[in-house]
């Protein structure tokens, strides 16, 4: 049998009815070739970073054991992205439909064109870091230590819990 790695990947949204985009895109991942969907964060509301004037986002996180490579996965990825209507404005830090980022890829760092892994934003991002920590508080983001202890420090000003009554 092919390996398998443990992938853990982003998942934001802040237009479009956000939390059906997050549920959408939970469902398109678990349904990718050569992967399984492990467990899935609970959802979170934030602020958003970059440009205030844009909606909250709803965030998550999911964790996958996947056969595909890690270039290959992002292709997956941003298809997924596409399929949920995005349009790549060129706006670095504006609003989208559908944000699929591959946080952790094993133990692999990679740093190209494409892809940067880890991703830069896991360890200092509050609507990153704490639904990670939520599925693998043990998990070790590779350079920069335990994701517990990373999340214990960072700033969670604008990170809400969702719930089930949320609107
Ligand atoms: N802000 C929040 N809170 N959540 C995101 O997922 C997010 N994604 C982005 C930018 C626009 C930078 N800000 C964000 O891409």
């Amino acid at each position: 049998m092919t390996n398998t790695v443990d992938a853990f990947v982003g998942v934001g949204s802040n237009l479009e009815a956000p939390d059906q985009q997050v549920e959408r895109a939970f469902a398109a991942m678990a349904r990718l070739p050569g992967t399984g969907l492990v467990a899935r964060s609970s959802l979170y509301r934030s602020t958003p970073m970059g440009s205030a004037d844009q909606p909250d986002f709803v965030n998550a996180v999911v964790h996958l054991s996947t056969q595909l490579a890690p270039h290959t996965l992002l292709d997956e990825l941003q298809r997924i992205e596409h399929e949920a209507g995005r349009v790549r404005t060129g706006e670095r830090w504006g609003p989208r439909t559908l944000d699929l980022d591959i946080l952790v890829y094993g133990e692999q760092r990679i740093d190209d064109a494409r892809l940067t892994l880890p991703h830069s934003g896991t360890t200092e991002r509050a609507f990153v870091i704490v639904p990670l920590t939520e599925l693998a508080p043990d998990l070790v983001i590779p350079g920069n230590g335990r994701a517990s202890d990373l999340a214990a420090v960072v700033n969670l000003t604008g990170l809400t819990l969702m719930t089930e009554a949320d609107p």
